[in-house]
């Protein structure tokens, strides 16, 4: 066995997101989420919907109490703007809300947690989306810009660590691409425009932050699931069509936000298509004057591209960037089946030594990582406790390679599991469960898992003990 000492003042915690744990109690709008479930319950494993989720609103002391018990130094959630705006127009805010959001931050701060918001999860209010075309449109960046102005002044006297979207190039995908997420469109125009308008949003939000905040340490910054994609092999066709994966799925967000500037290959490629963003120079400055202060990671599965195997004439329509890709799955690899995602922790080593040589070693933090599986009830022991080792193993795996970069200069400074507590996952619902803490959704009781009390003397220690046989993996 090995022992593998982190640094100090690591964070040690678990992310997770309002529209998925808050539930609809005493909400102004419904964001996209809520609307979908509205209107076609069967997209939603079980037909089950976001109208609950895990009681947060209802529960969040005991639930921080829990939290505090799981050994979490720190915990990402973020503000629902379907929550906390009242006139999406005006930007009043809605009084309940306010106290609500107080109360949270207050007991996480009370509980010696330190609170990470987040200000949009997929959520857009969908209001917006039947009026303006939700993200395609520019008012709504400045809608957005308001929510996170307003979110600044109310709360950044006691919240240092801000981040402006999670996951962007998720609600691209989701919503215009790939149908998983209302909208369901299939445009590859507009998801290019909600690409850069979402950037824009975040940039601006920065902008507005330097402006607001009131706390001493105040930093912000952007959640990005920045994803290595591997060449299904060496061929040259094969490492061009990673190449324009990454370009497309990564460096998008990331370079702007990093660097300041979208990178001048996909922007060639966006205009020579016909298909590239409406933009301004003005835009453009403000994109490159306000670039993040730091990072979040989320990181769960590796990406693997092959060429196209069909012409892009076969597309279902004009333009998709799937023109240059096409997603590969590598036979014999370790697999959560339940999600149908890859298993390969070797990944998260490949990340760090990006940012260090790409994108000069920026700090930044593991946001999410994590294991959802279904039928957790499998695990559930004679003790009444759910006995989740698997889990226990996909963190050490990580953190194992996490250890090695860190030791060769990697500015990270965090480790976040998804999620705190079992949690509403979108369509997949309840399905798969992420939490170290464990919710029966029928009487939101919660009791920790195993996982929990080992998270608790990983963050306790900073350290874990690892195996050989682990190390390999
Ligand atoms: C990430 C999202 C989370 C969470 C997680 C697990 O992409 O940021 O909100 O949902 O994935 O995925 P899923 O809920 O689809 O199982």
């Amino acid at each position: 066995m090995t022992r593998l000492e982190f640094p100090k003042n690591f964070w040690w915690g678990a992310a997770t997101s309002g529209p998925q744990t808050e539930g609809r109690f005493h909400k102004s709008h419904a964001n996209i989420f809520d609307y979908d479930f509205d209107k076609f319950p069967e997209h939603f494993w079980h037909g089950i919907g976001p109208d609950t989720a895990s009681n947060f609103y209802n529960d969040f002391k005991q639930d921080i109490a829990l939290m505090k018990e799981a050994g979490l130094n720190s915990v990402r959630t973020s503000i629902q703007w379907t929550r906390l705006i009242d006139d999406l127009e005006t930007g009043t805010v809605n009084s309940d809300a306010v106290r609500f959001y107080n109360d949270v931050i207050d007991e996480f701060i009370k509980n010696d947690i330190r609170p990470v918001l987040n200000l949009h999860h997929f959520d857009l209010p969908v209001t917006l989306l039947h009026r303006y075309g939700g993200w395609e449109s520019k008012h709504v960046v400045d809608l957005y810009v308001a929510f996170a102005e307003k979110c600044f002044e109310l709360f950044s006297d006691r919240v240092s660590d801000w981040f402006t979207h999670n996951e962007p190039m998720v609600v691209v995908e989701g919503g215009y691409l790939y149908q998983f997420h209302y909208p369901d469109i299939v445009d590859g125009r507009k998801a290019v425009q909600v690409a850069y308008n979402l950037q824009l949003a975040s940039s601006k939000a920065i902008a507005a932050f330097r402006k607001l905040n009131k706390h001493p340490d105040g930093k912000i910054g952007i959640v990005l699931n920045l994803t290595p994609n591997y060449p299904a092999t060496n061929s040259e066709s094969d490492q061009a069509a990673a190449h324009f994966a990454d370009l497309w799925q990564n460096r998008l967000f990331m370079d702007a936000s990093v660097n300041g500037e979208f990178p001048t290959e996909l922007v060639d490629i966006l205009t020579r298509d016909n298909v590239i963003w409406q933009t301004s120079n003005d835009e453009l400055e403000t994109i490159k004057k306000n670039t993040v202060e730091y990072l979040g990671v989320n990181f769960y599965h590796p990406n693997r591209a092959q060429a196209p195997r069909y012409s892009s004439d076969s597309l279902a329509v004009d333009w998709l960037p799937n023109k240059y890709f096409e997603a590969y799955d590598k036979r014999g690899v370790r697999m959560n089946v339940d999600k149908g995602w890859e298993i390969y922790p070797k990944a998260l080593f490949d990340i760090a030594k990006n940012i260090q040589e790409n994108y000069g070693n920026i700090p930044w933090f593991v946001s999410e990582n994590g294991m959802g599986v279904s039928r957790e009830d499998r695990y559930l022991s004679e003790d009444g406790m759910i006995h989740d080792d698997y889990r226990m193993t996909f963190i050490k795996e990580h953190l194992y390679y996490l250890y090695k970069a860190i030791e060769e200069g990697a500015n990270c400074f965090g480790y976040h599991l998804w999620a705190p507590i079992d949690c509403f996952s979108w369509r997949n619902s309840y399905r798969n469960r992420y939490g170290l803490i464990s919710v029966n959704y029928h009487t939101q009781k919660k009791s920790l898992k195993k996982s929990a009390h080992f998270f608790r003397t990983l963050s306790e220690t900073s350290s874990i003990e690892i195996s050989e046989f682990e190390m390999k993996k």
